[in-house]
């Protein structure tokens, strides 16, 4: 087992990667910004290294500031959380040429994901189901108008480089495909360096239905269960809960085998997640694989009651995992609590949390690392909190989840607090009723 773990994040995360590792008796050390002297994670830790300026390019992002961390206090190990340096191959691969542990896949297998036509290939090779689509990269416009006409519209034009919704374009005629077809490649080259674009299928009111899977350095690949994520808002996930309400026993076989099969096909090692699109008839598509423990992971370590950030370390430890599947023994639901402001098309609110009280009581989580007279800075995401809510039932859950919105008190910025609280209200979502697109048809003011 690792003796001292360096955790390369922040935040609720780095907090919580803390809390376990203190549980396993593995020394932590922190590091941190100048912007964020003052975190519970710096003094939680039982060191903590300073790596810059509150820029997290200067800061988080940066591998060297990171490796002379590692360095200078001697961790074994590196745990990146999500976010920042989570899903980079070369961070990954920099810590295996200093032979510090990377507590994660191998850069092969972070690669392999990151890249979505090679993903995509990978998939269709191990016998995943994918979306209908073009086979690899789209070389010009007269290529792309030929293949969707073959598809049939609507079209969604994706980059390769892309992934959580950046750089998408939806076609729904063949007059329309020139001019997204340009903006695409445009946006692609801008944001990632990489203008390669594949095509699919327009999957209409989809839901998003992931599977958290575990695969140890023998080969073993089980799955432990979905969550469902249909609830976004641009591409940032509000609520996650496990089961989905639109899970079936069978369903939920068939998807978490191809889960398992999917990361069997790159032997994967770690804790990952499996995305997937799931259409009205229950048709079930490989979307994207996550190579990191994600933010939403508390759901199903409430569900089936197992400590995920321990199961991550002990995997990269070398420990075999056993054969057998989880599944749900209760239901969770997850409410991302940000600083932005609900009623103002969700504008970020930094500031000083001027007074703090977390919800409390049965079968309800905090995982949070504000505390009052903590400052928001604006260089970072603004989640400030998850409240995540655990109860027998999907009912029990959302009314235990109102209660503890009810309770959960912040001054001094806005949150999204009664977002989810209109949300908690709405008759669709009690019954279940809801997909990707949800969030853009549904009125707060309503
Ligand atoms: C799609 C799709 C419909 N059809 N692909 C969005 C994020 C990225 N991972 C892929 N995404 C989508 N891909 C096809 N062929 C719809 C989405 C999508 C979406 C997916 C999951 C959760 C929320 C979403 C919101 C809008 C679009």
């Amino acid at each position: 087992m690792f003796n001292k773990i360096l955790i390369a994040n922040r935040g609720e995360i780095a907090l919580r990667i803390i809390r376990t590792c203190r549980e396993m008796g593995i020394q932590t050390v922190a590091v941190y910004s100048t912007a964020d002297r003052d975190s519970l994670h710096v003094r939680f830790a039982d060191e903590a290294v300073c790596i810059g300026p509150p820029s997290s390019a200067e800061s988080y992002l940066s591998v060297p500031q990171i490796m002379a961390a590692v360095e200078i206090t001697n961790a074994d190990a590196v745990h990146p959380g999500y976010g920042f340096l989570a899903e980079n191959a070369d961070f990954a691969e920099v810590c295996l040429e200093y032979d510090i542990k990377f507590i994660g896949p191998t850069p092969e297998q972070i690669r392999k994901m990151g890249d979505k036509i090679t993903a995509k290939e990978t998939m269709i090779k191990a016998g995943v189901p994918v979306i209908p689509g073009s086979e690899g990269l789209i070389k010009d416009l007269k290529q792309g108008l030929k293949t969707a006409a073959d598809i049939g519209y609507p079209v969604i034009l994706k980059a390769t480089a892309g992934g959580g919704g950046k750089g998408m374009r939806v076609v729904w005629q063949e007059e329309d495909f020139e001019a997204n077809w340009n903006m695409a490649r445009n946006e692609a080259m801008a944001s990632f360096a990489n203008d390669g674009i594949y095509i699919e299928k327009f999957i209409e009111e989809p839901r998003h239905i992931e599977f958290q899977i575990a695969g140890d350095q023998n080969g073993t690949v089980v799955h432990l269960s979905e969550r469902d994520c249909s609830i976004q808002r641009r591409h940032q996930k509000l609520l996650e809960e496990c089961p989905s309400p639109f899970m079936t026993d069978e369903l939920r076989e068939k998807m978490g085998e191809a889960a398992v099969q999917a990361g069997k096909a790159i032997n994967y090692e770690g804790v990952g997640t499996v995305e997937f699109l799931v259409d009205k008839h229950r048709n079930f598509y490989f979307m994207e694989m996550n190579t990191r423990i994600q933010v939403e992971h508390p759901v199903t370590e409430e569900v089936i009651d197992h400590d995920l950030i321990k199961e991550q370390i002990k995997i990269a430890a070398g420990e075999m995992i056993s054969g057998d599947n989880f599944y749900p023994n209760a239901h969770a639901i997850e409410c991302r609590i940000n600083a932005e402001d609900p009623f103002n098309g969700f504008r970020p609110s930094p500031g000083v949390i001027s007074s703090f009280h977390s919800s409390k009581g049965h079968g309800v989580r905090v995982d949070t690392h504000v505390y009052a007279g903590y400052t928001i800075s604006p260089y970072y995401d603004s989640m400030i909190a998850k409240i995540i809510c655990r109860a027998r039932t999907r009912e029990e859950c959302i009314t235990k989840m109102e209660r503890a919105l009810d309770e959960f008190i912040i001054e001094g910025v806005k949150t999204t607090v009664p977002f989810h609280q209109r949300l908690m209200k709405d008759e669709n979502f009690r019954k279940g009723n809801f997909h990707t697109g949800f969030i853009n048809e549904f009125d707060l003011e309503k």
